[in-house]
């Protein structure tokens, strides 16, 4: 059982170690949003709400967020008996559309604290099973297709286990081709256009098809699956949805159009654990391979995201890469490595598997709010 007394938000900065530009925009700094969940034991479960600082991966921000926490997902929490942490999504989705990210900020939290409730690694009470997940790296849009193929030869050799280039329009087809041609054919690529695309672009995107590209992500617009479907049966390359899948209906209609054949799971897109158990479910039964994408979280969120990907049908490297391809020093300890290309799951550990570094994240708060409000 759990009963929520207190829950506090923080907002902590943290310097991204190089600027990371998407096809609609560039981010320096990484405002996080840490949850932290407290119930009557006074045992603690952590969370982290993804939501950006800009409203240009989806319409919520980490201030919209902070608001709906605090109004609206709060009071249906607080002092509310709950048998299992799979019960929150329900009681955060009756008649309250969308604000996703707030909720799994706080479904999230909630998964962490019965784990350690119950003295059990979060990735067994999600239904883990993976010993180590494979780590790939997402890079960001580069100057020139010479500086892209630099990085790319890097990560390869680091161990990485798939690379995922960012894309927009006039830095796509010549960039894919350079790195295709000076790291060989077997390399494990993708692109990830974040929107920038639409149909009228098709013959652009038809062109990706010959570098043997083992999915395109979410080329077309944010909340779109019908115009996917158009566009895949166009192209060879799988079509691989982020933006778009915002809960286990949005796969359904996936699946159902053929607007893909790959689907990115980030629990904080979809509203939380139980959502992403239901989406991996499906897949599975589809025989839809998914992997675990990344929204630049701190070693809290990442904690998160390597239980979830610890599922088995998490079939393709996610997003997951070591604290240190993000930040000087993570707020986490120990922080996140990755070895031969993988990040070993904390089995051994009850919760999330890592502590949160206090006096760091002390230091780098510039906002708190307790509720119920003390
Ligand atoms: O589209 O997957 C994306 C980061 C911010 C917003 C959107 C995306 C990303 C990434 C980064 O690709 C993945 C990571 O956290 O390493
Ligand atoms: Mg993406």
């Amino acid at each position: 059982m759990l009963r929520i007394k207190q829950i506090t938000l923080l907002e902590v900065v943290l310097p991204l170690k190089e600027p990371f530009q998407i096809s609609s925009g560039t981010q320096k700094d990484r405002r996080i949003f840490l949850i932290t969940l407290e119930d009557t034991d006074g045992r603690i479960g952590w969370g982290e709400c993804v939501a950006g600082e800009e409203p240009n991966y989806s319409p919520e921000t980490i201030d919209t967020a902070w608001m709906i926490v605090r109004e609206w997902v709060a009071p249906r929490i607080l002092d509310k008996p709950f048998e299992h942490p799979g019960d929150i999504h329900a009681a955060l989705d009756k008649d309250f559309r969308g604000h996703k990210m707030a909720k799994a900020g706080v479904e999230m939290a909630a998964w962490e604290l019965a784990a350690h409730n119950q003295e059990k690694p979060l990735a067994r009470l999600l239904g883990g099973e993976r010993e180590k997940v494979a780590v790939g790296i997402s890079i960001g849009i580069q100057e020139s297709p010479e500086r892209l193929v630099e990085k790319v030869k890097t990560c390869l050799a680091q161990g990485y286990r798939k690379i995922k280039i960012k894309i927009m329009p006039g830095k796509d087809v010549a960039y894919v081709k350079a790195v295709r041609e000076a790291v060989g054919p077997d390399a494990p690529l993708m692109v990830d256009a974040n929107n920038a695309y639409t149909l009228d672009d098709a013959d652009t995107l038809k062109q990706l098809d010959d570098f043997g590209l083992v999915m395109i992500e979410q080329p077309l617009t944010w909340d779109d699956v019908v115009r996917h479907a158009e566009l895949q049966a166009r192209m060879k390359t799988p079509i691989c949805l982020d933006e778009s899948i915002t809960g286990v209906d949005k796969a359904e209609d996936m699946i159902r159009l053929r607007s893909g054949r790959i689907i990115n799971i980030k629990p904080g897109r979809v509203g939380g654990f139980t959502a992403s158990r239901a989406i991996h479910d499906l897949c599975q039964r589809h025989k839809i391979p998914v992997w675990c994408g990344g929204m630049l979280e701190s070693g809290v969120g990442r904690a998160h995201n390597v239980a979830l990907a610890s599922l088995s049908n998490f079939t393709i490297p996610g997003d997951i890469s070591p604290s240190s391809r993000y930040w000087e020093k993570d707020i986490v300890v120990p922080e996140w490595t990755m070895e031969d290309g993988y990040i070993t799951v904390p089995w051994d550990k009850p919760g999330m598997g890592v502590d949160v570094d206090m006096d760091r994240v002390d230091d780098l708060t510039v906002r708190s709010e307790t509720l119920p409000a003390s």
